[in-house]
């Protein structure tokens, strides 16, 4: 469908599917300009054919390009518009999806991404998809969902691990070789709580008498007469270490014990 641009219009759209669909404009640079999902719910009076899920969160997987170029190797790959923490422009952004342990979410994933076709899972949990691009499917349980550019996905995410924050992320799927593609991993953090009740007590201490404050980095060392050995080469003849609170660790050759 093609509607006229800077005037306003009214049209009526009849969904004959269920499930996630999702909408986007066209510009000079294909469809790499406003998108957004599209939800049709199961008529009233009727419902799913899997257990109704918790809260329904929409998903979509996006690629960001600063400058144009070729359409795989965008600057970014997105996840409800951000970056998110694994890119310096919007570590504060991170989209976050507070979860119930215990509970199931319906993620509905759009991969809106430009010719990308994309990797896309849960730490420590499984997806449950039970609905491609407007229609049900059976069950099918697996670690990780790959999603094709302009397809949907409908899946189940069951809260089950212990309270803490989990990644839920997205990479390129990409087997060409010397194809260039945007060979990034974009986020969100999944912060997992407990219900907390009597039922799921949760005892964490909470008289806490020392803040700690620990600094793990990777850190660039000089080699002496700048004549790095070409095994272990950092940026200007440094060789890089591990290190926390900036301290590195040899470990001994020699057994002491
Ligand atoms: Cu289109």
């Amino acid at each position: 469908m093609s509607y006229p641009t800077r005037k306003e219009f009214s049209t009526k759209v009849t969904f004959s599917v269920e499930g996630t669909l999702w909408w986007h404009a066209h510009n000079n640079w294909g469809r790499a300009t406003v998108h957004g999902a599209i939800i049709v719910y199961p008529k009233f009076g009727t419902t799913y054919p899997f257990p109704p899920p918790h809260v329904e969160v929409p998903i979509i997987l996006e690629s960001l390009f600063t400058q144009g170029g070729d359409p795989n190797v965008s600057d970014a790959l997105t996840i409800n518009g951000q970056p998110s923490d694994l890119y310096p422009c919007s570590p504060l952004g991170t989209f976050k999806l507070r979860v119930d342990q215990g509970k199931t979410y319906l993620l509905r994933l759009v991969n809106a991404a430009m010719n990308t076709i994309l990797f896309f899972s849960v730490a420590k949990h499984k997806l449950t998809v039970v609905g491609i691009d407007g229609s049900y499917t059976k069950a099918l349980t697996k670690e990780f969902v790959t999603i094709s550019p302009g397809q949907t996905m409908d899946a189940l995410l069951e809260a089950k691990q212990k309270p803490s924050q989990y990644y839920m992320a997205t990479r390129a799927y990409s087997t060409g070789f010397n194809v260039l593609f945007d060979n990034t991993t974009t986020t969100v953090i999944v912060h997992l709580r407990s219900l907390a009740n009597e039922e799921h007590p949760i005892d964490i201490p909470l008289d806490i008498q020392t803040q700690m404050i620990l600094t793990l980095s990777v850190n660039a060392f000089p080699y002496p007469h700048g004549n790095a050995p070409s095994s272990c080469q950092g940026p200007n003849v440094t060789r890089l270490a591990a290190s926390m609170n900036n301290i590195s660790f040899i470990t001994p050759s020699i057994d002491i014990l």
